[in-house]
């Protein structure tokens, strides 16, 4: 049975984390990812601190298993949803895109696991200074918000620099990738895009339908020049966007407001012209919707059964 000290920490069954994708990730696809043994995320981004409430008290409603809710640190409002998930009982909250810092006093006396995300060493050595139960190093590979380094480089650096467990994110589709990253010495996973296509997921049929036909160069990252580069499906938009960032005579305003909104737009409408359709580069690895018990079951199932077979490799 594979279990990992990421499964005592946080009292889950099975050491995957389902990532806390921004407008995407709600109280139907945490509690179902939650429910199959994995450890279900519920966004802030997106909603508002009334939302918020009632999507946590929704969780737990479906489910009496630990879940998380993930703070997308540069998003409004994110002060007063850090003190709701202390009225609310949260039992653990990930951080990304952001320092936590200011935050982590008030979380570690309401006994929360904060669990932040890491695109680098010294980050992640910050993190566990502050009083991190565990840090997710999330590589570039990931959708969304990236940071410049691969999975397969910064997850054995992490590891490497702190002692507390290391969830590797970003690149990670199946249960090649989860006995991997233990192999990386990681504790655990998290996935996004993957989780994209469960059955539980609410996103908009088109944004579904083109995680399915995405290859493998499906995805492009965009906005470095802002200082915000995302990952999304490569998109006549998305190619707009990246040509501009290029042409020193567009203003970042005109920038911003090109990609406002977008990712709102593909959850929500599917729409062809204004969606920014995050996604990481497993993508182009998924090829059926699947309930989010059989997302978790054959993911670990997978891994398992690689595991087992190691010596192989030992003559
Ligand atoms: O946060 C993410 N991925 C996201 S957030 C998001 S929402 C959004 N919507 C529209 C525009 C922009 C964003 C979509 N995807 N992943 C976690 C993550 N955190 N990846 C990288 C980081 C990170 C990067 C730098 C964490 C900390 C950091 O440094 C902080 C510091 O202060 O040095």
């Amino acid at each position: 049975m594979l279990r990992s000290k990421v499964c005592d920490l946080l009292k889950i069954e099975y050491p995957i984390l389902q990532g806390g994708m921004a407008w995407i990730a709600d109280a139907a696809l945490a509690s179902a990812v939650s429910e199959a043994g994995g450890l279900g995320i519920i966004s802030a981004m997106g909603t508002d601190c009334e939302r918020l409430r009632s999507e946590i008290r929704k969780v737990k409603t479906l489910t009496d298993k630990p879940f998380g809710v993930n703070l997308m640190l540069m998003s409004p409002g994110v002060e007063d949803m850090a003190k709701l998930v202390v009225e609310e009982g949260v039992p653990v909250v990930t951080t990304g895109a952001g320092n936590p810092s200011k935050y982590m006093e008030a979380w570690l006396a309401a006994g929360i696991k904060v669990v932040p995300v890491a695109a680098s060493v010294a980050f992640a050595r910050l993190m566990e200074r502050i009083g991190a139960s565990a840090v997710i190093a999330e590589g570039g590979e990931a959708g969304g918000h990236v940071g410049d380094t691969s999975t397969m480089a910064l997850v054995p650096q992490v590891c490497d620099a702190v002692r507390i467990p290391v969830i590797a994110a970003g690149g990670i589709g199946d249960g090649r990738g989860l006995a991997a990253c233990l192999m990386l010495g990681a504790s655990g996973v998290q996935m996004g895009t993957r989780f994209l296509v469960a059955q539980e997921c609410g996103i908009h049929e088109n944004y579904k339908k083109k995680i399915l036909k995405a290859s493998d160069i499906a995805t492009l990252v965009t906005g470095r020049r802002s200082g915000h580069p995302i990952r999304t499906l490569k998109s006549p938009l998305a190619r707009r966007y990246a040509e501009m960032e290029f042409d020193r005579s567009v203003c970042d305003d005109q920038l911003s407001g090109l990609r406002a909104g977008g990712l709102k737009k593909a959850v929500l409408d599917g729409s062809e012209s204004e969606g920014y359709f995050m996604a990481g580069q497993i993508a182009g690895m998924i090829r059926e919707e699947q309930s989010a018990r059989d997302i978790v079951r054959s993911v670990v199932s997978e891994a398992e059964e690689l595991l087992k077979r190691c010596d192989a490799w030992l003559v």
